[in-house]
């Protein structure tokens, strides 16, 4: 998703640094939905002031990405979160006038190696709880089929972290495809016992939630049918999982409001 996200701000003409582990430039060949193949180069980081920071490491791993970078930060800088999950930043302390907004976005992608497939291009939504956007957006909306500004970025992050909840420790347990969650028996029930509750706790944070968790989740498991879910990418990888940000935020919002929910606690303890 970072090296897509990549592609776009390059072709809307941002220039861009890569910060990654080792330090090297990187070169990613796209292959987009419509057959179109094109390539990228990102450059490697130059140690400049960080006007615009796009953060595209696993939430487990945003800390520590990030604090290194927080003395080389413009006082007046963005920082991008494009990841699963929620409650990533939390502990970071940053300068009162960094600006931090989220992307949620149900763009598909998975990369090997150099190749990035880019699976589906859906919709993609920005915002940082207020109603006024930064006026980069209207130059790299052009290139980001899709992206729109919303005032209410924290229900979209709800909205995707719901699903999310369902479907990808799920697929982690059984070990399958997003599709293969859809079997009429016990997959089935725990999707429908984990939306239950992900939709007693937003209940709880918005009055007015449709209850509508298990509709979705199937929904994007028909749609993602033969994917494999990046919780399960993780684990087949022996990479950490992002069950913490995930399923753990969900618990720790409802433990703050003194609901149980036993289904996604019974999976944190599954999945370790
Ligand atoms: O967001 C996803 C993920 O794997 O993290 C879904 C929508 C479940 C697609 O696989």
């Amino acid at each position: 998703m970072g090296s897509l996200a990549a592609a776009r701000l390059l072709a809307a003409g941002f220039s861009l640094r890569l910060i990654s582990r080792d330090h090297q430039p990187a070169q990613r060949q796209l292959h987009w939905p419509d057959g179109r193949t094109s390539s990228i180069h990102l450059a490697a980081d130059d140690n400049d002031t960080i006007r615009h920071l796009v953060v595209a490491v696993k939430a487990g791993e945003t800390i520590a990405a990030i604090q290194p970078l927080l003395s080389r930060m413009h006082p007046q800088a963005d920082i991008v979160r494009l990841q699963n999950g929620m409650g990533s930043l939390d502990g970071l302390t940053l300068p009162g006038t960094v600006r931090c907004l989220h992307l949620v976005s149900t763009d598909g992608a998975w990369r090997d190696a150099e190749q990035i497939q880019v699976v589906a291009e859906n919709r993609t939504l920005i915002g940082d709880g207020s109603p006024r956007p930064p006026p980069w957006l209207t130059d790299l909306q052009p290139h980001w089929p899709g992206l729109s500004w919303t005032a209410d970025i924290e229900r979209a992050q709800w909205q995707k972290l719901a699903v999310n909840a369902v479907i990808n420790p799920l697929t982690a347990l059984y070990r399958c495809r997003n599709g293969e969650l859809l079997d009429a028996g016990e997959r089935e029930q725990r999707m429908q016992l984990l939306a239950q509750e992900a939709d007693a706790l937003l209940a709880r944070l918005y009055p007015d939630w449709p209850a509508d968790t298990l509709a979705r989740s199937c929904e994007v498991a028909r749609q993602t049918a033969a994917n494999t879910s990046s919780m399960l990418a993780d684990v087949l990888a022996g990479r950490p999982t992002e069950v913490q940000f995930i399923n753990g935020y969900l618990l720790r919002r409802a433990g703050q409001l003194g609901l149980a929910l036993p289904a996604h606690q019974a999976l944190l303890t599954e999945l370790g």
